[in-house]
């Protein structure tokens, strides 16, 4: 039947061509230019990168990204084809037996489009699911020739190009960022002798001392089995039964019940490769190695009740973040620690340093920072680079090896073989992003998805092909692992030297400020409060007991149990090598916060005071702070003095939780409408819950009598004058939160 010609089943009834049919259009279908249209320069603070597409800075090209090129499509000013090639006149209609009669088998286009829909999907990652990318380069501050051969950690001059991904570990793709978990941290070095993959996470040890245990542990902490709730979270029994009776756990634990559980950013935590590696020199010889990243960003953390109320207002957060800073130019950066053991010291700790889940004290061997990796380039395509990006402990180059740490050795095995079903087959090594920039050529052959054309021979020796791909004889750049002397019974038995499971989380409980125990205090008891069966909120409690007393102590009594006299007589840790408290291990002891790239909501309505609000965003962006107007409504804001400036957002949609700090301008007519409007007034109110420090400048000071705030504190700055009120709270937001608000702040009714 021919297109267009009425079958008899539709005969006398008038069809409105506008309602059933639809017409292939060539042009109105396609988003205006103007909305795709990258921005030509990085955007100063205050122009939020807002719009859709990522704008891609021509100097901040590498290898990997040339490489990538090759694969990139361009489809401006290109005809819509199959994959076969063939020019699609109608992606609209489907091909019918007549207008209203049925579909037809024939129709190879709808075929194509729906078999590849219908494949769309890949299995997520058993763990890690969630996560966010982002591409960037490394360069190491001078040679560390002394300690490794490894080329890329030899010449300051060379930007060794990196894709690091960031992730949670228990939810699933869709999940939410800010869920309290442990952060991953995987980094792609592409290096010019192949790929080094160092996956980390965001706390210096693990849970788990051994593999085999690896399983157990996951579908302890993964949602429960029977009704697959909950989501993102650990608070549930089954993971909590698992603690209780593997107190090798609680060191981990401990990190993940404080503010490391929440991070403010993916900029602001640290990282760690938590096992031990090996660094081999040219002349053969070898330290053990620690990596740990600094951000330059500083650490900050979110408040728990914000983590929450984040994970519904913005379940993005941290990957939106991740991306919009670096559309604006806020490079994440990170700077690249070792702490270097020699071989001869191995032994000279209370602890066995191939043990994960014990940390070397900062104070004890000292974090050299020999690099920095900047993050500057966003992926163009989620699924090809974030999602089919496979990393893998195993991938190290030459300069490097693996300690005979049992949780880094079960993980050798691990990545790869889980990667061979996640990407459906074994080469996944030629997905773009996972290829090394340098060339690679062996024998190994076919396998799903294929792409590499082979020669004559694939194998060797071959004389077909003058026995090429060939070894290299061992030296500098070609990997040969380290001769390692090893003896001893086949056995599967723990080393004496990892039992011992509370000294370090109790030198971490000691190295907090009180703000931060009464954070890890209120973890448990919020997480425990969630476990159903009380003899496992008891026997949790009752581990607890080996780590600090008044820990024990406060969390028993939130879950409303009583400690026995003989619980509270468990004999505590002594210090680890003789140190009681390490200051690295606190976010908030004394550190400095770096306010580029914080976040300000300026809530502001018609008639705000234009100088006023000029003078603090000018104060502000010379910090190198983002401010974002928000206003009862969208669109323009006109000044008292007529002007009309761009809104960023309303307040209702873009509440407190998503930003550092607010401040309210002058302006009369501006600070009468913001008193009738309840989002307003709630914003202010979450964010001083939240110990955010609040600016209220001139007629704005007017918000005190009419909500109830309680009394001002060194985060509530107010005055009329605008040049001194913004220079007040920029001092004030280098405390991040105002700490000493917190007692009160649970009576905010917010
Ligand atoms: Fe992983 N881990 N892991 N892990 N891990 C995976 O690999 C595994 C461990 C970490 O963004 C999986 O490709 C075992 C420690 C990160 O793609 C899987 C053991 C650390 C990522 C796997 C561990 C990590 C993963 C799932 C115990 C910190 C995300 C998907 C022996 C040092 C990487 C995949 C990404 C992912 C296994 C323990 C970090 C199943 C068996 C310790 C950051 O292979």
């Amino acid at each position: 039947m021919k297109k267009g010609k009425k079958t008899e089943s539709i005969p006398s009834r008038e069809i409105d061509k506008t309602m059933y049919s639809v017409e292939p259009h060539y042009e109105d279908t396609a988003p205006s230019k103007k909305l795709t249209k990258p921005l030509t320069s990085i955007s100063p603070p205050g122009a939020e990168p807002m719009m859709p597409g990522s704008f891609k800075n021509p100097k901040n090209n590498n290898d990997k990204l040339k490489q990538l090129d090759d694969f990139r499509s361009d489809p401006l000013g290109e005809s819509l084809r199959t994959n076969q090639g063939v020019k699609i006149s109608d992606n609209q209609n489907s091909l019918k037996a007549g207008l209203r009669g049925s579909t037809l088998l024939e129709d190879f286009i709808l075929r194509e489009k729906i078999t590849h829909f219908d494949h769309e999907r890949i299995p997520e990652r058993v763990v890690h699911a969630r996560g966010a990318g982002a591409h960037g380069y490394f360069q190491v501050y001078k040679p560390l020739a002394s300690y490794t051969k490894a080329e890329f950690l030899q010449d300051p001059h060379v930007r060794t190009p990196v894709f690091v991904r960031f992730s949670t570990v228990q939810g699933s793709r869709g999940s939410a960022d800010t869920v309290r978990d442990i952060r991953g941290w995987a980094t792609k070095f592409y290096t010019k002798e192949g790929n080094f993959d160092l996956v980390g996470n965001n706390t210096p040890i693990f849970f788990i001392q051994d593999a085999i245990k690896f399983p157990d542990f996951v579908h302890a902490v993964k949602p429960e089995p029977h009704n697959e709730i909950p989501q993102g979270q650990s608070a549930h029994d089954t993971f909590w039964d698992y603690i209780s009776l593997q107190p090798e756990t609680l060191h981990n634990v401990m990190w993940a019940m404080s503010d490391r559980g929440i991070p403010r950013s993916y900029s602001m935590m640290e990282g760690f490769g938590i096992h031990t590696y090996k660094l081999i020199n040219a002349e053969g010889r070898c330290h053990f190695v620690r990596f740990h990243w600094k951000p330059v960003y500083g650490v900050a953390s979110l408040l728990w009740d914000e983590a929450q109320l984040l994970a519904g207002r913005d379940p993005d957060f941290h990957r939106r973040e991740l991306w919009e800073s670096i559309e604006a130019g806020d490079y994440p950066e990170y700077e690249l620690g070792l702490q270097i053991i020699p071989e001869e010291d191995e032994d000279n700790f209370d602890f066995d340093i191939l043990d994960p889940t014990k940390l070397i004290p900062e104070s004890l061997v000292p974090v050299h920072l020999v690099g920095k990796m900047v993050l500057n380039r966003n992926p163009d395509s989620y699924f090809n680079e974030t999602e089919q990006v496979a990393f893998c402990p195993g991938n190290i180059v030459s300069g490097i090896d693996f300690s005979d740490d049992p949780l880094l050795q079960g993980r050798l095995f691990s990545y790869i073989d889980t990667q061979i079903s996640r990407l459906g087959g074994a080469n996944f090594h030629e997905i773009p992003i996972n290829r090394p920039v340098c060339p690679f050529h062996n024998h190994q052959r076919d396998g799903m998805h294929r792409i590499s054309i082979s020669g004559a021979a694939n194998y060797e020796p071959n004389s077909i092909n003058n026995n090429w791909p060939r070894e290299t004889p061992p030296a500098g750049g070609v990997f040969s692992s380290y001769p390692q002397l090893t003896t001893g019974e086949k056995i599967r038995k723990r080393s004496g030297t990892f039992i011992d499971y509370y000294s370090h989380p109790r030198l971490f409980w000691l190295s907090q400020t009180k703000v931060e125990q009464n954070h890890i205090i209120g973890g448990f008891s919020f997480e425990l409060g969630k476990v159903v069966r009380p003899w496992i909120r008891e026997r949790v409690v009752d581990q607890l007991t080996y780590i600090d007393h008044n820990l024990a102590q406060a969390v028993a009594e939130n879950l409303g149990i009583e400690l026995s006299h003989e619980q509270l007589r468990h004999p505590l840790p002594g210090p680890v090598n003789g140190i009681s408290k390490d200051r690295s291990l606190s976010i908030y002891d004394g550190h400095s916060q770096v306010l580029k790239s914080r976040r300000v909501a300026i809530l502001a309505a018609d008639g705000v005071c234009e100088k006023s609000l000029a003078i603090i965003m000018k104060s502000l962006h010379d910090q190198s702070i983002h401010t974002m107007i928000f206003s009862p409504h969208i669109g323009k804001l006109r000044t008292l003095q007529g002007t009309e400036l761009n809104i960023n957002g309303t307040i209702e949609g873009n509440p407190s939780v998503l930003v550092d700090a607010v401040i309210v301008p002058d302006g009369k007519q501006s600070i009468d409408t913001l008193l009738k409007d309840g989002n307003a007034k709630y914003y202010l109110l979450q964010a001083f819950k939240h110990l955010k420090v609040i600016g209220l400048q001139g007629e704005a000071q007017r918000i005190y009598d009419a909500i109830p705030l309680p009394a001002a504190d060194e985060g509530m700055i107010t005055g009329n004058a605008a040049l001194e009120l913004a220079a007040d709270f920029i001092e004030a937001m280098k405390l991040h939160r105002v700490w000493s608000r917190e007692m009160i702040a649970g009576q905010i009714p917010a």
